[in-house]
């Protein structure tokens, strides 16, 4: 055959190849989490001056069982490991829970471009007796060592939207600064 035939023929199997995955594995094209953006320490006392290069703010709304689960104010501040600095994510203020509960915002700070999981702000809280994440990084909210999805429906919309996939690993991405995090988890 002709080289441009071999060429046209490597195009269309290349082509089909793509829209196989995009249709049938749709989270195969998601940023890759970096986990590892828990353990970021900004400032402290053990960690030499850093300036954050990227600096948004996803914004978040938990409910188990039809209440809010509500975070506490300046988690991953002054933690452990990380003491007299913040973590690469962590929350300043929270709303009035008695008489205007919102959506908490969550700084995102960090150094060069990262792929935040959601799940790493549960690292995070976890450390300050909060709500955490099993090793597998699963959600552990009631903090048993068990995996909520053996526990709980969970679902979560982001800007309205519901999710599918790995929802620990959603990545908060500077581009979508202030997109709105929906999480509902009901008792199995
Ligand atoms: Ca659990």
């Amino acid at each position: 055959m002709a080289t441009e035939t071999w060429l046209l023929i490597g195009a269309l199997t290349t082509t089909v190849a793509f829209v196989a995955v995009a249709v049938f594995s749709p989270h195969w094209f998601d940023p890759k989490p970096d986990w590892d953006v828990s353990d970021g320490c900004l400032g402290g006392l053990t960690h030499e001056e850093t300036r954050p290069t990227a600096h948004y703010h996803p914004k978040i709304m938990i409910t188990v069982d039809g209440n809010y689960l509500q975070i506490p104010e300046n988690t991953g501040i002054d933690q452990t490991g990380c003491k007299g600095g913040m973590r690469w994510v962590h929350i300043h203020n929270v709303p009035d829970w008695e008489n205007n509960p919102d959506y908490t915002t969550i700084h995102v700070e960090t150094v060069g471009s990262k792929n935040v999981p959601l799940g790493s702000f549960f690292e995070i809280w976890e450390r300050e007796g909060g709500p955490g994440i099993t090793d597998e990084k699963k959600f552990d909210i009631n903090r048993n060592g068990v995996s909520d999805w053996e526990e709980y429906d969970i679902t979560m919309k982001v800007n309205g939207e519901w999710q599918e996939g790995s929802l620990e690993s959603y990545v908060m991405l500077e581009k979508n600064d202030g997109e709105k995090i929906e999480l509902f988890f009901t008792s199995k």
